[in-house]
């Protein structure tokens, strides 16, 4: 497999106006017929009158051009692409394929999902279905009509309005769609399946009404008002806030088990995952609603920022991925507490997307090259990227950030756009150039920001010195990268609270909050500014809001952590003072106990985290992730070598010494805070379930018996699965051996319970494969025997096998290298059926670096092993091949 660059980009040699498609469905015979109206592309500069189509796992049956069926000396079939030669100026393409819905575990293209068919097109799935230009810069006007029986096959659906339908021989029938927007080839959709819907009708700020149907089996109808009430919220706060209204009369969305992904946004049909989509107070955890409502306006929003303009060339990716996730992001922070997301997202951010720029897999934000695209629906490109998107919002202010979507959208409407053509928008409407910004598309990395201070008495001056660098990454040498022009948003803190800001410096500023607030552009390797009129050292309160995608290094003191954590105003750096104050106790401890001296825990950790579980004045949701103390996994990435057996025990002794000496602090809150009834999953109901749940989880950690018991019965009385999971979770994840029978009992109710609900069934792998002990690894593979488990569906895989290799570091590293052995051994089965998800499962192992030398070597030796598969696919290839060089 090759690698394709984004310098060689080249227009399209022809267009294809129009397409019709006709589908005959069938399980291993599914009959494709194509009728394509194409024409040479003018913009073009190729002589050659060659069309070379996309195609894999067709079985061609014939091909005409106007008409005239050709013969294969006039064409050439190779195992990915048709080449034509000698076609016309212009021309009807008609070609007739078979293909096998029933055989295609990839879940790319045309697949069956159990008893429906359903398609995934994006990136390159189109060409499993039908020979075409699959590429997102061929913009196509799409009629489809969709043939099955009527009994077996009651709805067909594909993308558009529906314009014609009617019965056929042999109790068939059939429906042909129309979509009267051109789009490429990846937002194609056709569902064909015995579903039902729930309705509901949307009326758009210039009146027009939309009908809005969720489909689903029929079994799961009592689980989709949610999404619909998103649907709306979304549809309304589109317009409310970026002025775009929908355009099709008809919106639909589908719920299917089997999907590679969260969710597709393709035309007017967008396909869900069932996990992004439905939810219902007993079977959904608070998170999984707030996951639903955010993947629905994500899907939603792309109809704007990803379909009516598009993507140039899947280097591009970011352009509607970024931008479409700064804009869900704003959305669920409108919807629900905007501090609370900004924390969940930051912190996702700093464990996982650093640790993805850290690794051998980093990639800028727009990718120079790829060999499968798949393989960079990352991090980098979503979150990353809508970090990128949020720094322009900051450095243009949200009106004019507004002036400059609106001008991109104007501009590219019902065009394939660049990232440079968003951002130029944004210059324009910003009146400002850009150009210095172009560091955090076109290079990976994680820069790092270190900043020192000095304070001058007699002047009464206090300065900051900022350095940034950013560490080679597999594309560009540390001393070869570009500075990156970083908005630092800060403040000063003095005793009596917020200071002035007078600042001078050579550095561009804005100030704001009666000038105690102050974003600041660097733009340079070394900055210093100087604040004037400062009467003692104040404690700089840097990065508020996670201003800039970057690591931190300020030499606080952890009573300059406690002023921050209780003073600032900015409750992003409240947080960040708290986790940092954590942080740096767990290290303390860590060092103890790899130097075999007997660890002990700062007390002015636990005086802090007392003084937030008494505070009635703070969001219960706030002081929940303050209590929360760093993942092992941030904790593995902010190390330079990981030792996951120390920085585990580390965090346990932290984590228990707050449970003794907050036990009854923790009871009080716990028993303080109110019981909802009437489950709603708002912002303040979640708020107080989460500091419920968190107290509980330190309780429990206490190992007494009262509080075990306590939560067996919170684990069987809770009428919402949030209260019930979080129950299971912390019986079943304790270590303490008091707690085994409660978890046993709780596991095997559990399953009792739910197992015909395949989303709970999720759950309970999942809590399982996080269990610590030694058996971990053939718990792991006797659960990949039960009933419930089917590797070929992917939502199981990530529920047992991924969540055994991210969220259990201590089995998942075992020294013996049985952990490794297992997702190698899971890999390897998957490369054969799904390669998509196969290389997404391998991610921890590429992580390798990470971890001492015996490790190293465990790790490396399953990757060499994978790397010898017969038939390995490109997916695999890629990551292996990037993670061993
Ligand atoms: N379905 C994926 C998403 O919406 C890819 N477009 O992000
Ligand atoms: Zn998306």
């Amino acid at each position: 497999p090759s690698a394709i660059y984004l310098k060689d980009y080249q227009v399209p040699s022809h267009l294809i106006d129009k397409t019709h498609l006709h589908f005959i469905l069938h399980p291993t015979k599914t009959r494709v017929s194509s009728d394509l109206t194409i024409r040479k592309n003018p913009d073009a500069d190729t002589k050659s009158n060659e069309l070379i189509l996309h195609g894999q796992d067709i079985d061609l049956q014939s091909v005409s051009i106007d008409g005239r069926q050709l013969d294969d000396r006039d064409y050439q079939l190779e195992a990915e692409c048709l080449r034509i030669a000698n076609v016309p100026e212009q021309f009807v393409l008609s070609v007739v394929g078979l293909i096998a819905p029933a055989d295609n575990t990839s879940l790319e293209g045309l697949y069956k999902s159990q008893s429906m068919y359903c398609t995934q097109c994006e990136a390159e799935g189109f060409r499993k279905i039908t020979y075409f230009l699959d590429r997102p810069d061929v913009l196509s006007e799409f009629t489809t009509t969709v043939v099955a029986d009527k009994t077996e096959f009651p709805v067909l659906l594909s993308n558009g309005n529906p314009i014609k339908s009617g019965s056929l021989d042999d109790n068939m029938h059939f429906v042909t769609w129309h979509d009267p927007f051109p789009k490429p080839a990846y937002l194609f959709a056709l569902v064909g399946g015995d579903l039902e819907c729930i309705q509901d009708s949307f009326t758009t700020t210039s009146g027009r009404a939309i009908d809005l149907k969720i489909y689903v089996e029929e079994k799961d109808l009592d689980k989709c008002d949610h999404a619909m009430a998103s649907l709306k919220s979304s549809m309304r706060w589109d317009e409310d806030v970026y002025g775009r209204e929908y355009d099709l009369d008809i919106f639909m969305i589908v719920a299917v088990d089997d999907f590679n992904m969260g969710a597709m946004e393709n035309k007017g049909l967008n396909i869900f995952n069932t996990s992004c989509v439905l939810a219902k107070a007993e079977t959904t955890t608070d998170a999984g609603f707030q996951r639903v409502e955010a993947v629905v306006a994500h899907e939603y929003f792309h109809n704007w920022s990803g379909n009516r303009v598009t993507c140039r060339d899947w280097f591009q990716l970011s352009l509607k991925e970024g931008f479409t996730v700064f804009r869900d992001a704003e959305f669920s922070a409108d919807m629900g507490s905007r501090t609370v997301k900004r924390v969940e997202d930051a912190k996702l951010l700093r464990a996982m997307q650093f640790a993805e720029d850290a690794g051998p897999l980093a990639h800028p934000v727009q990718p120079a090259s790829f060999i499968e695209i798949s393989n960079f629906y990352t991090l980098t490109v979503y979150e990353k990227g809508a970090e990128v998107v949020r720094m322009i919002h900051t450095l243009l202010g949200a009106e004019a950030f507004r002036q400059g979507s609106d001008l991109y959208f104007e501009r590219n409407d019902g065009k394939a756009a660049t990232i440079e053509d968003f951002v130029s928008s944004m210059e324009e409407a910003g009146g400002r150039d850009l150009s210095k910004f172009m560091s955090w598309y076109h290079q990976a990395g994680t820069p790092k920001l270190a900043v020192t201070a000095d304070y001058n008495s007699s002047s009464r001056e206090y300065a900051l010195t900022f350095n940034q660098t950013c560490p080679t990454t597999p594309e560009c040498d540390s001393e070869d990268k570009k500075p990156y022009l970083i908005p630092v948003a800060m403040g000063l803190l003095g005793s009596n609270g917020p200071l002035s800001l007078v600042p001078e410096t050579d550095v561009d500023f804005s100030l704001s909050k009666n000038d105690t607030h102050c974003v600041l552009e660097l733009t340079q390797p070394q900055h210093r500014v100087v604040f004037k009129d400062i009467n003692a050292p104040p404690v700089p309160s840097l990065m508020r809001g996670f201003s800039a995608p970057v690591r931190l290094q300020f030499d606080y003191s952890p009573d300059d952590l406690i002023t921050l954590m209780t003073q600032d105003d900015d409750g992003f750096t409240r947080w960040d003072a708290c986790q940092q104050l954590c942080v740096s106790v767990i290290h303390e401890v860590e060092a103890s106990l790899q130097q075999g001296k007997e660890p002990s825990v700062d007390s002015r950790l636990s005086d802090a985290a007392r003084a937030l579980i008494t505070n009635q004045n703070l969001d219960p949701a706030m002081v929940a992730l303050m209590l929360t103390l760093p993942s092992e996994g941030y904790l593995a990435e902010i190390a330079t070598t990981a030792n996951i057996d120390t920085i585990h025990s580390a965090r346990e002794i932290v984590r228990n010494h707050l449970a003794a000496s907050l036990k009854t602090e923790f009871a009080e809150r716990f028993d303080s805070l109110p019981y909802f009834p009437e489950y709603e999953a708002n912002a303040v109901q979640i708020a107080v379930r989460s500091l419920k749940n968190c107290c509980l989880g330190y309780l429990v950690a206490t190992a007494d018996a009262v509080w075990l018991e306590r939560a067996m019965t919170q684990y069987r009385t809770a009428t919402n699965m949030t209260d019930q999971s979080a129950a299971l979770s912390v019986l079943a994840l304790s270590p303490d051996s008091k707690a085994v029978d409660y978890s046993v009992s709780a596991l095997s109710e559990f399953y009792q319970q739910w197992q015909s609900e395949a989303l709970v069934v999720n759950q309970w792998f999942s809590v399982q494969a996080m269990q610590p002990g030694e058996e971990a690894v053939d718990r792991i593979r006797s659960l990949m025997q039960h009933e419930a488990f089917n590797i070929n569906n992917p939502n199981k895989v990530r529920a047992l096998i991924g969540a055994f290799a991210n969220n259990n570091p201590v089995c998942f590293h075992n020294s013996d290298g049985s952990g490794y052995r297992l997702l190698a051994e899971v890999v390897k089965k998957l490369n054969a059926t799904n390669p998509q998800i196969a290389a997404r499962m391998l991610g921890p192992l590429t992580k390798w670096r990470k971890y001492d030398s015996k490790r190293q070597e465990l790790m490396q030796a399953e990757l060499n092993s994978i790397k010898q598969t017969v038939g390995l696919s490109k997916d695999v290839f890629e990551v292996i091949s990037k993670s061993l060089a």
